[in-house]
């Protein structure tokens, strides 16, 4: 196997024996074939476009397919097994519609080929004709091809979020189709392919705004909340990943029930949600991000739903009372396809729950573009007043390595003239920390999940139109922390939007070749993470 899709890949250049996140080999060869049935059905599914046919079951499986591909999200080689049958199905149904307009007879090899019957030979398979199998191509054009695709694969895995909550643009379905085409087009120049890229960030720009119109048109505008860290007595139910739909379903399924739901993870943003705070039952956050589960999901006394990413190997003490539901699956743990969550409630009634209340401290979410801009005024006096000298946004994935103290450092080290903004889950370094006020805002706002990077770029986009100034005008820097495709997207967007000076860490990918990188600091001045002193002492000048 090859794989360096993520940030945690094995020495920093690729797992070649087994994924550190857990995925296998075998599981490796399977998505590595499933992308490229995906690309295959994609130039069927361009075709079919100039014809005037869409199709969106053939759109949103796309998104499925390619978001089960993600880091830490699909371990099962059963599900994968049933993904390429269904792209090869959809593939060749929409091909004959196609060919019966008068399209193309001739089709490209990953248009046409035939997936072979059984999990071993689709394995052999997977590994001769995988996507990767055979690309001859220089490195800095496959770099730019593997950008593409994990940016891509961020950018489904947001449109497959806002599609759930009922948003959609053929926009973004198309884009997608076009750029995994893209990927497979050995003819496409290094210009041509920077170019869908920097489109790439534009299209995850749309998704997110989907997401972000999804998930306030379904649950109201996230509002300041206090969220306990602490327990009730009681019998219990911990949701982590990103997807509110399923938490709102376990909060309904639950209710009245003497069951207590928690947040885990990426789902503590959940709590500033006002249609989801108003279930008595929804009670607080337990533990933290995605990386310290084994040790969390152990000690947790009731089931545990796991929505999306990151899910990571589960160990026998909690894997019972384990459940995935959605593009998640692990083998041997039981997924629940249909939305009914009666498994989750009866594990859960049967687990012992907490046996006392235990009270701990309390975290604030519910800092999203609504709740800021609504105090920008504020924010524009403290700039001019100088009690707030700068912004930083702290945002993106937490993960394993040591090095991602850096951020923690980076909070705890700034001074008390500047304000952090913070989203996705590498805030849990630091979300606890009680980093006081400037006036009446709180020094540390929570702006959500990853999901709702959109809220950040709307809140940056509105204070350069206050501040009447370019947006790296404004006296706000970036310090992002990546680790898988999601954040990728999002990296992209923010080059789309011509955002400079950014700080990346806790180290560049391993996909980005020396001179794709120098094009991406010559256009962007993007800079590696240092020393928190020294990349401070930069941003305050
Ligand atoms: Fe390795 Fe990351 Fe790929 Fe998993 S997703 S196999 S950790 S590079
Ligand atoms: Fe990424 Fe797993 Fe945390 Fe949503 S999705 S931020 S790492």
């Amino acid at each position: 196997m090859f794989c360096f899709q993520c940030e945690q890949t094995a020495k920093g250049k690729g797992c070649t024996s087994f994924g550190v996140c857990g995925k296998s080999p075998e599981v490796a060869a399977l998505q590595d074939l499933l992308i490229y049935a995906l690309m295959g059905l994609s130039k069927v599914a361009v075709e079919a476009r100039k014809q005037g046919i869409t199709d969106e079951k053939v759109d949103i499986f796309t998104c499925e397919a390619l978001f089960s591909t993600l880091t830490n999200v699909n371990f099962d080689p059963k599900r994968f097994v049933k993904l390429i049958k269904k792209t090869v199905e959809l593939r060749d149904s929409l091909r004959k519609g196609v060919e019966d307009g008068g399209g193309p007879v001739k089709w490209s090899i990953a248009s046409r080929f035939e997936p072979k019957k059984t999990l071993e030979d689709l394995v052999e398979q997977g590994k001769t004709e995988g996507y990767k199998a055979k690309s001859g191509l220089d490195k800095d054009t496959r770099s730019l091809q593997n950008i593409l695709l994990y940016g891509i694969k961020g950018v489904a895995a947001y449109t497959d979020h806002a599609y759930i909550l009922g948003q959609k643009d053929n926009k973004v379905f198309s884009f997608i189709q076009e750029g995994l085409a893209a990927v497979l087009d050995k003819s496409l120049s290094q210009e041509e392919l920077l170019g869908s890229v920097m489109k790439c960030g534009e299209i995850n720009l749309r998704a997110m705004e989907l997401l972000d119109a999804g998930n306030t048109g379904t649950y109201g505008h996230p509002v300041p909340r206090k969220v306990p860290l602490g327990v009730k007595k009681g019998k219990a139910i911990l949701v982590s990943g990103h997807d509110l739909r399923d938490l709102e379903a376990i909060l309904k399924q639950s209710a009245g029930k003497g069951i207590y739901v928690y947040t885990h993870g990426e789902m503590l943003p959940a709590h500033g949600y006002p249609e989801l705070k108003k279930y008595q039952h929804f009670y607080g956050h337990y533990g933290t991000a995605w990386q310290n589960q084994q040790k969390e999901f152990k000690e947790f006394p009731g089931a545990i739903l796991m929505t999306t990413n990151c899910l990571m190997r589960p160990i026998d003490a909690y894997k019972g009372n384990l459940f995935t539901t959605g593009v998640v699956g692990w083998p041997d743990v039981i997924h629940i396809d249909d939305k009914d969550f009666t498994p989750v409630i009866q594990k859960a009634l049967e687990m012992p729950g907490f046996h006392e209340d235990e009270v701990r401290q309390q975290v604030m979410v519910g800092f999203a573009r609504n709740t800021i801009l609504s105090v920008a005024d504020k924010v524009v006096e403290a700039v001019k007043n100088k009690s707030l000298r700068r912004i930083l946004l702290v945002g993106g994935c937490d993960g394993a390595k040591p090095g991602r103290n850096y951020y923690t450092e980076l909070v705890e080290k700034a001074p008390k003239d500047t304000l952090i903004l913070t989203l996705a889950c590498g805030k849990f370094r630091f979300f606890d920390k009680n980093l006081g006020t400037i006036g009446s805002i709180p020094r540390l706002l929570d702006v959500g999940q990853c999901n709702d990077a959109y809220s950040a770029v709307e809140v940056a986009l509105a204070l350069s139109d206050v501040f009447d100034v370019g947006i790296n005008n404004l006296p706000l820097s970036i310090v992002c922390s990546w680790y898988e495709q999601k954040a990728v997207a999002i990296l992209l967007t923010l080059l789309y939007l011509g955002i400079k000076n950014i700080r990346l860490g806790p180290s560049l990918p391993a996909f980005i070749t020396p001179n794709v990188l120098s094009i991406l600091v010559k256009n962007f001045n993007i800079t590696p993470i240092t020393s928190p002193e020294k990349d401070l002492k930069t941003i305050l000048g």
